[in-house]
This record gives structure tokens, C-alpha cells and sequence, in this order.
């Protein structure tokens, strides 16, 4: 991989975008916001598909080397069922998904837009093939939401992104001790404010992953300018068995829209991950994101490298356990 970041932490494929509309099935307009995951000895991405009617489906693509020769399935896994799932009539969006080894079967949190704006949605598969739908596990409008991997003194728990009406767009999580039922909401990192690269809004990127250290966080963050937004990401690290804990922010983004492919497309200046894969033994970290909501890209890092920066990043100054809305 090619073409360093400014941070030099992420490498861009020289292949990038490794996906676009026209190596969909149909007639798609674009092809973004990927979920990832390896399933048997492949990389799984399960990508949003908006056709040209605007609205957006998730179908899966595979790759033995999860950077180049994609085979798409022909039909997708998730597409909207109005009829049965009213919440969804405008579409399936940016799906993130986590391995549940408790339940052996994968979760996929993603956004449904429903008549009253995009809300959370869960669902399981076992086998990419077919899905098992649990329904909408968030009110409107909340999004960017995704599975811990393991219950966490004794309850699953959950990041997402809802949207009050005052005092921004930030990063909460909730528990539950079955799935659908989530409570025990907490504000978990708060979007910045003024000239700050993720101020007013952010948003878990990939589910969380966990490391020796603590959770590994990705999350974007969006600066509003005259030309619109510009969309990046940046790093936390949370406390392993108390997750409300923030243990490490960064205060610079990582990585940010650079490249033609992120500059330029239905929404410019924009990179939006969805999923991320470790391969351990390599020590790497391949990032998959959404490129200026049009085509789908991935960067590489090494795994130590991002451990050694984010366990040098500042340390918020207290905890937010029982703090739901009090600015720090
Ligand atoms: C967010 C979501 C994403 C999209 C991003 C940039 O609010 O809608 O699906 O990629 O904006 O347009």
C-alpha cells in the first residue's frame, strides 16, 4: 500500500477504490460505507448499494485477499421490506457488524431510514446468505451504532449516535441483556466544538475492538464549512471492563479525504468507515470506508503502530459514568 496520510499511520491501497457502481449488480448509483468482517478464509465486506431510485441496500462482496477480486452476490442480503418493516422504507444504510462468539452468529447494526428519519436496526446472521431480523432497537434519529463483541459484566452493549435537538451529535452507549431491550443509556464521547476537526458531530466508524489495552475506538468526525462538511476519523481507547471510560483520545484525525476518489463524488470530502479487519499475525489493520459516499476504499496500518499512538494521545480528564449530560 501507497500514499501516506499526513499521520503516515494509514497507507491508502494503490488500487483504491477497490469498489464502484459499475461491478454492482443492477444499475447502481454508487457503492459505499462497508461493513467488514473475515468469514471462513475470506474478507467480507457487506457494502451500501444506493440504486437510482436513492435508496440503498447491503450486499456482500468477497475477496480472498480483501483488497481486489471482489465477487459481488448477485442478490442482497438486506434490502428494505417496507411491507413488513415499515422503518425501513427508505432504505438500508452503513451496516457495521460483529462476531457474537456467545450466540456464534454475527450481529449487523444498521441505519433504517424510516418516515421519521434513520433509526438503529439490528439483525444475526450465521451465514451471509440469509438474515434474521431483531428490529429497530432505537428511535429516531439515531445511527452509527454497533455491537461490542461479548457481553460486558453480564449485558451486551452497544455505541450509537442519536440526534437531540440541542447541543450536537455525540457518541453514546446503552446495555441490554438480550439484544432488544436497551437501557442504562450513557453519553459516552462528546463531539468538540468550534474550529475543532470533529466538532457538533461524530460518529462510531467500525464496531469496537478489543485489544490487551482497553476497546479500540475509530470514530468520525465532521467540520462544517462554507463548501459543506468534511468527514475524518480519529482514535479512543476505553476501558475493557467499564466502557464508559475513556481512557485515550486523539486530538488530531488520522484520516481524512485526500485522495481524488474522497475529494470528489456525490458527497465530497468524504471518508466514512464502516469495518475494519486485524490480521494478528501480520500485524495489520486494513480499514474499509466509504469514498465521498460514491465508492468503496481501504487503507492499511500497522496494528502497533496504532496501539503506540493512541495509548500517547491525551486522557480525558474524568470519567462520564452517571454524567448522561453534562458537558465536561
Ligand atoms: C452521514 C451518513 C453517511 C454518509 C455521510 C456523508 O450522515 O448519512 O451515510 O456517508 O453522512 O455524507
Amino acid at each position: 500500500m501507497t500514499t501516506a496520510d499526513r499521520s503516515e499511520i494509514f497507507h491508502r491501497a494503490e488500487s483504491n477504490p477497490i469498489l464502484t457502481a459499475s461491478e454492482m449488480p443492477g444499475r447502481a448509483n454508487t457503492v459505499f460505507n462497508p461493513g467488514a468482517a473475515r468469514f471462513g478464509d475470506e474478507t467480507l465486506l457487506l457494502v451500501r448499494v444506493e440504486d437510482l431510485r436513492g435508496i440503498s441496500s447491503l450486499y456482500v462482496a468477497r475477496s480472498g485477499d480483501g483488497i481486489g477480486d471482489w465477487r459481488v452476490d448477485p442478490e442482497p442480503l438486506l434490502s428494505p421490506q417496507p411491507e413488513r418493516h415499515p422503518e425501513e422504507i427508505w432504505g438500508c444504510e452503513d451496516p457495521r457488524i460483529t462476531w457474537l462468539s456467545e450466540r456464534q452468529e454475527w450481529a449487523i447494526a444498521y441505519t433504517a431510514y424510516s418516515r421519521r428519519g434513520p433509526l438503529v436496526s439490528l439483525a444475526t446472521t450465521t451465514d451471509f446468505r440469509t438474515v434474521q431480523r431483531l428490529g429497530p432497537v432505537m428511535p429516531p434519529e439515531d445511527k452509527d451504532a454497533a455491537l461490542f463483541p461479548r457481553r460486558i459484566d453480564g449485558r451486551w452493549a452497544m455505541i450509537h449516535r442519536p440526534s437531540p435537538l440541542r447541543g450536537g451529535a455525540h457518541m453514546w452507549i446503552s446495555y441490554s441483556p438480550d439484544l432488544r431491550h436497551w437501557g442504562d443509556h450513557a453519553l459516552l464521547i462528546e463531539a468538540r466544538d468550534g474550529a475543532w476537526w470533529d466538532a457538533g458531530k461524530i460518529g462510531l466508524a467500525p464496531p469496537p475492538l478489543e485489544t490487551p489495552d482497553g476497546w479500540l475506538v475509530l470514530y468520525h468526525g465532521v467540520h462544517l464549512t462554507g463548501d459543506g462538511p468534511i468527514y475524518r476519523v480519529g482514535f479512543a481507547l476505553l476501558d475493557l471492563e467499564d466502557p464508559t471510560i475513556v481512557i485515550h483520545r486523539s486530538d488530531e484525525w488520522v484520516l481524512g479525504p485526500r485522495a481524488p476518489y474522497e475529494l470528489a463524488g456525490d458527497v465530497a470530502r468524504v471518508v466514512f468507515p464502516c469495518g475494519w479487519v486485524l490480521n494478528a499475525e501480520q500485524d495489520e489493520l486494513l480499514l474499509y470506508y466509504g469514498a465521498a459516499d460514491t465508492s468503496v476504499a481501504v487503507a492499511s496500518a500497522r496494528f502497533s503502530t496504532v496501539m503506540a499512538y493512541v495509548k500517547s494521545c491525551p486522557q480525558p480528564r474524568r470519567r462520564r459514568l452517571n454524567d448522561p449530560g453534562e458537558p465536561s
